[in-house]
């Protein structure tokens, strides 16, 4: 019934008509944005979140670490370390006001967030000036009482008041209307811990040898010219990359600078590591012909005796120059042993498993890499924005 989503600027589920010009849904007048914020139910206030201080950093971290996303049977929970947080909210034209906080007026305790970051968003060929929402969470004993309707709202009214009136966001469930479906794929790296804590299964007829066997993995990378990105890479990588996501319908435009900030790891800026990113230098040339990138994301397992964490690495964005100049043959050669590689190095950098979704050129490698279908389905959504369905050609920093 959607009570809420009704009343919003985006399509209708069932409208599956061709959409002939794709474009805002509503026009918005910047000076009829609403200038104070929605309504509070008595007894909770909103906060702007602080992120470079550290205790209120620690504030949303807690909050996610208890009650963010779960899975249908809720033996896992997303645990986002607070480097995380700090990479993926405070990218290149953060404002403060996009992260919104609600806390219990009398013990000042936090108990909702929503967050946006900037992002230039092409959809097709539009590029749209967007904010990304994510990191929508309300504390368990707060559910089902109507407040996310009101959270969507105030982070709505704080990007329209910036002249920001399209947004993407991804989800687990189906709201009106996905522009774009997605399904997650696992590969294991340490099949043995996937097993204790109930997250793969043993196959019938297979034993618990047999599938450790099939996903060992050498100790050293393949690729000749392959190393660690470095800030005097950033042109040459950002171009290969802006001209491989043209092959595809939907796609950030990156600057230089977010290119930098999401790209590569900065040791003195942050506790932990949250992105591993590779290039591949011709020996010969010099040139670099390839990239490719995961990120770090734990989820904490709720009930088990023997671990409390899965550490999972999610690919992340990836470029070759095999896309331009060969078939298509070559192109899944080489893919494959690009993510051989990636898969490598995870293990070397010690994840438990290597998750990808159904998008970019993802499908050319999931199965000769031994990823496995999940049951999880990620829909991406637009805010204020009618477009025809995008198959499999998405923004991969909307997952994060
Ligand atoms: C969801 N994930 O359908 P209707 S993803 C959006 N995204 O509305 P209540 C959601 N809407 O059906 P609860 C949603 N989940 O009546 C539910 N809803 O129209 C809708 N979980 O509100 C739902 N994080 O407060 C219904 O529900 C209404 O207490 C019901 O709270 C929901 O970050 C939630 O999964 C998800 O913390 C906060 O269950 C809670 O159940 C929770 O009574 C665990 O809400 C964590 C979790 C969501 C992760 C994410 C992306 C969020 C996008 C939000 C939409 C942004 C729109 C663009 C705004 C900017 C525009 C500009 C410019
Ligand atoms: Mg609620």
């Amino acid at each position: 019934s959607y009570k809420f989503w009704q009343t919003q600027p985006v399509p209708k589920l069932g409208d599956n008509a061709k959409i002939e010009q794709e474009g805002p849904i509503r026009d918005t007048d910047l000076n009829l944005v609403r200038k104070e914020p929605y309504p509070m139910v008595d007894g909770y206030e909103w906060v702007t979140m602080d992120l470079l201080n550290g205790e209120e950093l620690k504030e949303v971290f807690d909050l996610l670490y208890g009650h963010y996303v779960e899975d249908d049977e809720a033996m896992f929970r997303f645990n986002y370390s607070k480097s995380f947080l700090q990479w993926a909210l405070l990218s290149p034209g953060w404002k403060k006001e996009w992260h919104v906080g609600l806390r219990v007026s009398a013990s000042r305790r936090l108990v909702a967030f929503i967050s946006a970051v900037p992002v230039a968003l092409r959809v097709r060929k539009n590029v749209l000036n967007a904010s990304e929402v994510n990191f929508l969470v309300v504390h368990k004993k707060l559910r089902a009482k109507r407040l996310t309707p009101i959270l969507i709202k105030e982070i709505t009214r704080r990007c329209n008041l910036e002249g920001i009136f399209q947004a993407i966001y991804t989800a687990g469930v189906v709201l009106p209307k996905p522009v774009s479906t997605c399904r997650y794929f696992h590969r294991s790296i340490d099949w043995q811990k996937l097993n204790d804590v109930g997250f793969s299964p043993l196959p019938k007829n297979s034993k618990p040898q047999y599938q450790v066997r099939k996903y060992k993995l050498p100790d050293h990378t393949a690729t000749k010219g392959l190393r660690e990105i470095e800030v005097k890479d950033v042109d040459e990588v950002l171009d290969l990359l802006c001209r491989y996501l043209k092959r595809f319908d939907m796609a950030p435009e990156f600057t230089k600078e977010e290119f930098e900030h999401w790209l590569i790891h900065k040791k003195d800026a942050y506790e932990e590591q949250v992105i591993w990113s590779y290039v591949v230098e011709d020996p010969t040339t010099k040139k670099i012909t390839g990239f490719f990138s995961f990120y770090c994301l734990e989820s904490s397992v709720i009930n088990n005796d023997k671990h409390n964490n899965i550490r999972a690495a999610y690919l992340f964005y990836y470029a070759t120059e095999t896309a331009f100049t060969s078939p298509k043959a070559d192109l899944k050669l080489r893919l494959n042993a690009l993510i051989n590689d990636a898969l490598i190095l995870a293990k070397k950098y010690r994840f438990d498993v290597f998750n990808a979704l159904t998008l970019q050129d993802n499908s050319l490698f999931l199965e000769e890499q031994k990823f496995g279908g999940g049951d999880g389905q990620l829909h991406y959504y637009l805010y204020n924005y009618n477009a025809n369905p995008i198959a499999g050609g998405v923004d991969a920093k909307n997952n994060i």
